[in-house]
């Protein structure tokens, strides 16, 4: 956005606009008197002005806070304090600041600064809570080293670092290392730890702790196993070892996002952490094991070297994304993996991109920088240092990355001097690459190919269309890595990386003895939309012979694009060539099963929604979700003879383990129960429900039960006996309404609203209801609008409790001009409704406007 964007907002901030900070913080000193409504936070920091700025005003961030006493150099003194903060007379050479304030963490809801979770306290600084916790320059470029004194009456307490000394109702911690407040952390409770330790390269012990509460404390095995995977993986592919004697991982019950990576105290949600066989599915597992492996990476790419200001956010996030895919890739299936990926990152990034919401990587203003914690930054930014490795090569990738490290280890810096790592590595421009940071939309690729003399040639056109306040696009660099295949399926040409610089770019292959088959964008080389002119024929050839198993899966999937278009706009009948090359990939036992589940997976309702719209067509949410009904019972009938011995072939054996090999054997069992249940009336999932002796296999019966109503005895007997456990309650919640038909998902989530265990006050519960509700397409876009009424009813009543879960949340209203006038009409007006309620927050007031404005 530029500053000509129409929204009316003085509080918007321009990354133009950076100032460095007036005064640097050498060193800080806390004490926390703990107690629920009225908690005392004194403290010690030492100022000194920043030689690097021409500005002497003294002011600090402060939110929330009852400021009880300061002091300058021992000086009491009586700053001017607002509802932001504070600023006072001070003197122009070194200095110590002293503030005593008192907070209440019992009444924080809103879950950012000190609050309270099931008794225990906890910290979220990131990216503006530490104001919430004492006055400071709460900005990224402030970097200190922290000592803490925590006074409490609780067994544990713990903050960064390392402790140096403890007694009865107090401990102390000091941390060494620099860091800004976003990274400050501290937890208070009754917690049990699960130890283990960590021997780094060069020899140094590390103790690892998980704390849980007590009822929790079989669940932290696996997390710690993939604590320790990840600090190895570090050392081995990056030569990151880690820097400090202790380190720490808390799980908490009421978090707004994932986890956190505070210096070595990461904070996680208990969703994020905690695992046992029997309450936890494969696909938490492998989640679990990312996200332990994000946070620790964070330690070298965050911590260590931390973004300048929060425009740079994506320095830390699309980097550490990019490095926790990389590790799943490698201690998992790199082609699965890619092809998860690639699924996630279109059904959300691309949504984002192609709406309201589309900001650059590196957006360059914001109202609330809770608000670009995006898929954006997060994912499109691992998109793009996945794009940079792929153009300079992995052995320069490898050495940036050493530079990178070297001379930014303790520095808050930029996408610039991200960038020129890797220019001085390797001499080459990267002018026209930091347009993929600063230019928001996805690129649509195009392209048209001939053949003569021996010589195959691709054309290649790419544009980006306008995005708010962006309407004009520059050619960005794209790597489009191909492939070639002679008519019999052998490989011709191994794949390649083309570099498009210009608006229209031909690549000629010589030297052919036929027309080839071209096998484009391999292992997704770039996040763009390819367009390709292509027959449903070449599409099942690719699938059955292309040597890239992600476009394998593409062309598959690409094939059910194109089948379900036709039923949807044309009335056609299900393709019987997509139905024979979806047999022929399900019963190849030379694939990888998890691969195969992956072929045999439609492209969902969301997927077809954006292509359609994209293709100018207006989606009718019932007549997609009737296709994908028709193409998924056309499946079934189609494999009927194959499914039952499918199923039967991966059952697992033995004791429950997560890995992918395992793994993948039941998530090709479980499609193929899915599509058998629609043949057997559920009696294969009710054995399987009546057997199951692991979440996975029991979540997987269930919700065949669930979908082809036969679910209500095992829904209520799985409550019963899951109802002690809030992790599995969160599924129960969550599996009704995704398991609905269209015409009931409404009245569902309504119904589990007024149960007893729903708690809008804990994020995970109302994910669960309002997560499955915006993401069960057809339900939510139910025409008469009772979807969207719902969630707005809701979203009002949580705003004041919740505001950052308010406004993420608010996206499912981001695709609105997408639908018919109608449904546009009905949640135009929720949209409404939201803006015009008293009082509502700015991070949600951000947010409805920019989805109405878009
Ligand atoms: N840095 C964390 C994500 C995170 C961001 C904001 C939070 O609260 C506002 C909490 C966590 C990560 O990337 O894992
Ligand atoms: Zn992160």
């Amino acid at each position: 956005m530029t500053k000509g964007h129409p929204m009316p907002d003085s509080q918007k901030i321009y990354l133009s606009d950076y100032t460095p900070p007036a005064y640097l913080v050498e060193s800080v000193h806390l004490t926390f008197k703990l107690s629920p409504n009225a908690t005392r936070v004194i403290s010690k920091i030492r100022f000194v002005p920043n030689p690097d700025s021409a500005s002497r005003d003294f002011f600090l961030h402060g939110e929330h806070l009852t400021l009880i006493r300061a002091a300058i150099d021992g000086q009491e003194c009586s700053p001017a304090v607002t509802d932001k903060g504070l600023t006072a007379q001070v003197p122009d050479a070194p200095f110590t600041w002293e503030a005593e304030v008192e907070i209440n963490p019992q009444d924080n809801t809103a879950l950012e600064g000190l609050y309270m979770s099931n008794g225990m306290y906890c910290t979220q600084c990131e990216a503006e809570g530490f104001r919430r916790i004492t006055y400071y320059p709460d900005r990224p470029d402030v970097m200190a080293t922290f000592t803490v004194r925590i006074e409490g009456d609780l067994p544990v307490l713990l903050s960064n670092g390392n402790p140096t000394d403890s007694g009865d109702g107090w401990a102390e911690w000091h941390d060494p290392w620099p860091k800004p407040s976003y990274l400050f952390a501290l937890v208070a409770g009754d917690l049990r730890n699960h130890p283990d330790s960590f021997t780094t390269k060069s020899g140094r012990k590390v103790d690892l702790n998980i704390w849980v509460r007590p009822g929790d404390i079989d669940k932290c095995a696996f997390g710690m196993e993939a604590l320790k995977k990840s600090m190895k993986w570090d050392e081995d592919v990056y030569g990151r070892e880690y820097d400090l004697d202790l380190f720490n991982i808390v799980a908490v019950d009421d978090f707004n996002m994932g986890a956190m990576e505070n210096k070595g105290l990461n904070i996680f949600n208990s969703s994020c952490v905690l695992a046992s066989p029997e309450t936890a599915t494969d696909a938490n597992f492998e989640r679990i094991e990312a996200i332990i492996a994000h946070e620790y990476f964070h330690n070298w790419t965050g911590n260590r070297i931390t973004c300048r200001d929060w425009f740079q956010l994506c320095l830390k996030e699309g980097l550490t994304v990019y490095r926790d895919s990389q590790f799943t890739s490698d201690v998992r299936s790199r082609a699965v993996k890619r092809i998860s990926d690639v699924d996630g990152l279109r059904a959300v990034q691309f949504r984002e991109d192609n709406g309201p919401l589309a900001h650059p990587v590196r957006p360059d203003s914001f109202v609330e920088i809770n608000n670009f914690y995006t898929a954006t930054v997060y994912e499109k930014g691992a998109e793009v240092v996945g794009m940079l490795k792929r153009l300079v090569g992995d052995d320069a990738y490898r050495r940036a990355l050493d530079l990178y490290f070297k001379r930014h280890d303790g520095q808050a810096v930029t996408i610039e001097d991200w960038l020129k790592v890797f220019e001085d590595t390797t001499g080459r421009d990267l002018g026209q690459f930091m347009r993929w940071y600063s230019q928001a939309g996805t690129p649509r690729l195009t392209v048209a190919d001939d053949f003569k003399d021996g010589t195959y040639t691709l054309h290649f056109k790419q544009h980006t269309p306008p995005t708010p306040g962006q309407d004009v696009k520059q050619p960005q660099v794209i790597p489009i890595a191909v492939g070639l295949l002679n008519p019999n399926g052998d490989e011709v040409q191994e794949t390649v990386v083309l570099e498009m610089t210009k608006p229209e770019q031909s690549f000629e292959f010589k030297g052919l003895s036929s027309r080839p088959v071209p096998s484009i964008l391999r292992e997704f080389s770039a996040p763009v939309i390819l367009e390709q002119d292509v027959d449903n024929k070449t599409r099942a050839f690719l699938m059955a012979h292309d040597s890239d198993p992600f476009n394998r899966r593409e062309s598959g999937n690409a094939l059910a694009r194109d089948v379900l278009r036709r039923m949807i706009t044309d009335g056609a009948a299900p393709d019987p060539l997509y139905l024979e090359a979806k047999a022929k990939i399900l019963t190849d036992k030379a694939l990888d099963p998890a691969f195969r589940a992956l072929v045999l997976s439609q492209p969902t309702q969301e997927e077809l929604a954006q292509m359609l719209f994209d293709a100018g067509h207006t989606p009718d949410p019932d007549a997609i979700f009737k296709a994908t009904q028709t193409l998924v019972q056309a499946s079934a009938e189609r494999l009927h003879q194959d499914l039952p011995r499918i199923y039967a072939a991966h059952q697992v054996k033995g004791p429950y383990s997560p890995d992918a090999g395992p793994a993948g054997h039941r998530v090709l069992a479980n499609s193929a129960l899915w599509l058998l249940s629609r043949l057997d009336d559920c009696k294969q999932a009710q054995a399987q429900y009546d057997a199951a002796d692991n979440m996975t296999q029991q979540i997987s019966a269930l919700g065949c039960l669930q979908y082809f109503g036969h679910g209500t005895d095992a829904t209520q007997a799985f409550y019963d006996q899951w109802r002690h456990d809030r992790l599995v309650i969160d599924k129960w919640f969550a599996m009704q309404v995704s398991n609905t038909r269209p015409d009931q998902t409404v009245a569902t989530a309504q119904a589990l609203t007024e149960h007893a265990d729903f708690d809008m006050k804990n994020p995970n519960r109302f994910r669960a209801v309002f997560g499955a509700l915006a993401w069960h397409h057809a339900g939510f876009h139910r025409a008469d609008g009772a979807g969207y009424r719902l969630l707005a009813d809701w979203l009002i009543k949580l705003d004041p409790v919740n505001p950052q879960t308010t406004a993420r949340m608010i996206t499912a209203f981001q695709s609105w001009r997408r639908y018919d006038e109608e449904r546009q009409a009905l949640m135009r007006a929720e949209l409404e409704r939201i803006r015009d309620t008293p009082d509502l927050s700015g991070d949600t007031a951000e947010m409805v406007g920019r989805i109405l404005e878009g």
